[in-house]
């Protein structure tokens, strides 16, 4: 068991990321069943959804010309647009049906605001709105994060990168997350967490 300061941050094991899903990760639910074993060893879990109004920004749909997969600019940077996914209260939003969300202390949703993306379990994609998770955890004591999920690339990257950056102590378990792996992606992901002071286990 780890100490009470330690906490496991299960990121976005939703169907939308599963084979199947529509922003399917290539083996994103082969991941499910370590992170429901590697639950046992936290006192503190929490859990993210990604959870987007109809017409999300961070939508193709939403773009006209434009694909799922290409880049635009928005007012706070560049971003990736995605095949609608995630949209609240379906399907593809609910977790992998056998994740053991029920064993989550708290469920953090992110990617509500129509406008602005969120891929951080701690801020939006403006780098400056925060979801209120920094603050949860620091009124818990916790100091020190494990994150597993979905995907590696884009929101383990984005939350791994500002948990470190907020001065928590990082260590993301490769083994149980999936990543989408856009034109290198991946790679610069690694790079980027890496810079950041995160741990790659
Ligand atoms: C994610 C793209 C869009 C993720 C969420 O969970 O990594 N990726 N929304
Ligand atoms: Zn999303």
């Amino acid at each position: 068991m780890r100490p009470a300061s330690h906490a496991l941050i299960v990121i976005d094991v939703q169907n939308d990321f599963c084979p199947g899903g529509a922003l399917a990760v290539p083996g994103g639910d082969q991941i499910v069943s370590g992170i429901n074993a590697l639950m046992g060893d936290f006192a503190a879990v929490i859990v993210t959804q990604d959870w987007h109004p109809v017409g999300h920004s961070s939508f193709a749909s939403q773009h006209q010309g434009l694909d799922p997969f290409g880049v635009t600019r928005m007012p706070y940077g560049p971003q990736v647009l995605w095949p609608d996914h995630c949209v609240q209260g379906t399907a593809g939003a609910a977790f992998h049906k056998d994740l053991n969300a029920d064993r989550a202390d708290l469920i953090i949703r992110k990617g509500m605001n129509p406008g602005i993306d969120s891929y951080s379990a701690f801020f939006e994609n403006d780098h400056t709105t925060p979801t209120g998770l920094e603050g949860y955890l620091r009124t818990r004591g916790i100091d020190t994060l494990t994150m597993v999920g979905l995907a590696t690339d884009f929101c383990v990257n984005f939350s791994a990168t500002d948990a470190a950056k907020l001065g928590f102590a990082v260590t993301v378990d490769q083994s149980l997350c999936r990543a989408i792996d856009l034109d290198g992606s991946l790679a610069a992901a690694q790079g980027g967490m890496v810079d950041a002071g995160v741990t790659l286990a």
